[in-house]
């Protein structure tokens, strides 16, 4: 097996420097778009051999050094009682939004093994198929960035609601956090009991917030998480994104790796987050659209930049858009590849 994703997790410098790419899996590519016409997006996170088939697309079509497993973040949430769809260009609707201790009420903690247990049988199908070829990556989204979905409704961008709990109703907000932890801590511990050999938590909101709410109002929450599973002995990767100004403080999560989008560079990330840091990172999704040469240097400077870390696993600063061309990605991971042998 290729196990360089792993090695570099645990702080290894391999050569080449393993890639992967969040929403690897996804509408950018035709593959996808196949399945996904004869199937929503629901039904092929419910239902194992979709989700297996379309989590190795991107193994098997552009060479990436580990896999993710093909959910959502937002999945968990249903489990615990809340209505959970996604409607057409509109992204997900959650029902009913939870702002009263009455709403909070319907919410329930889970059991993975009931709830939850399609993403388990596909994380087993998964490792079977990717015995020879590359790591199983599993994952959640963060307390803080759940509970944004959960309080709001769904997309934001202003996030009133989810402010105004954590400043005019804290004993809420508490509550909301306490129990989307636990449920987390469960569903992470049931994904790599079943098989995944690294997680990512995903702290996409985590960013809106200033240091001192960040602190206290998340990412207490995400470290309990990371404490919790420490022994299970797998890796385990904090992604906050848009958090150049919480570099510092995400340091002490007890994480093993820190993602990094595209704004702050991996020199200055690096000075927050210590030179003995593995980290990973952070081409601009849309540097995709560029020529092959400057691609290429813009690639470079990561890479290069990446040797200042303890070690390096590249990616990007945030998802592949819809709008990338499948073949740029793959150009550029063997652009990656190959500057970095
Ligand atoms: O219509 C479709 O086909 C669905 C599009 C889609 C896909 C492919 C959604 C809806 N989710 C996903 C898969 C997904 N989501 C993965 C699969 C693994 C992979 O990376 O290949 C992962 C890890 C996620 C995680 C996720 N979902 C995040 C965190 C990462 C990020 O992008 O910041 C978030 C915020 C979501 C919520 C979500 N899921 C889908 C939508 C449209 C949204 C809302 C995004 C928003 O609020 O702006």
């Amino acid at each position: 097996m290729n196990d360089n994703f792993l090695k570099a997790c645990r702080g290894e410098k391999t050569r080449p420097v393993p890639v992967w790419f969040m929403r690897q899996a996804g509408r950018y590519l035709p593959e996808y778009q196949q399945i996904r016409g004869r199937a929503d997006f629901l039904t092929m996170c419910k239902t194992p051999e979709l989700a297996a088939e379309v989590t190795l697309q991107p193994v098997d079509l552009l060479g990436v050094d580990a896999a993710i497993l093909f959910s959502d973040i937002l999945i968990p949430l249903e489990a615990m009682g809340a209505g959970l769809t996604f409607k057409e260009g509109r992204g997900p609707v959650i029902t009913p939004p939870v702002r009263s201790w009455d709403e909070f009420s319907i919410l329930h903690s889970v059991d993975p093994q009931k709830d939850l247990i399609f993403v388990l049988d596909t994380i087993r199908i998964l490792r079977k198929e990717l015995s020879e070829k590359v790591p199983l990556i599993g994952f959640a989204g963060a307390p803080f960035t759940l509970a944004t979905y959960l309080i709001e409704g769904g997309t934001t961008k202003s996030f009133v609601h989810t402010k105004k709990m954590l400043f005019s109703k804290p004993d809420l907000f508490r509550a909301v956090m306490n129990l989307i932890t636990d449920v987390t801590i469960k569903y992470l511990s049931a994904q790599i009991d079943a098989g995944a050999q690294a997680v990512q938590l995903f702290d996409t909101w985590g960013g809106i917030l200033t240091r001192q709410d960040f602190r206290d109002g998340a990412l207490v929450y995400a470290r309990r998480i990371f404490h919790a599973l420490k022994d299970k002995g797998v890796p385990m990767i904090y992604f906050v994104y848009d958090g150049g100004h919480l570099l510092d403080l995400v340091r002490h999560s007890g994480a093993d790796v820190f993602g990094l989008d595209w704004r702050t560079d991996i020199k200055t990330a690096l000075k927050s987050l210590g030179q003995d840091a593995v980290v990973q990172g952070n081409l601009d999704p849309c540097l995709l659209f560029l020529t092959e040469d400057r691609l290429r240097e813009r690639i470079a400077e990561i890479l290069y930049q990446g040797l200042c870390a303890k070690a390096h696993i590249f990616n990007l600063g945030h998802g592949v858009l819809p709008e990338i061309p499948p073949d740029k990605v793959r150009l550029a991971i063997d652009i990656i590849h190959e500057l970095s042998s």
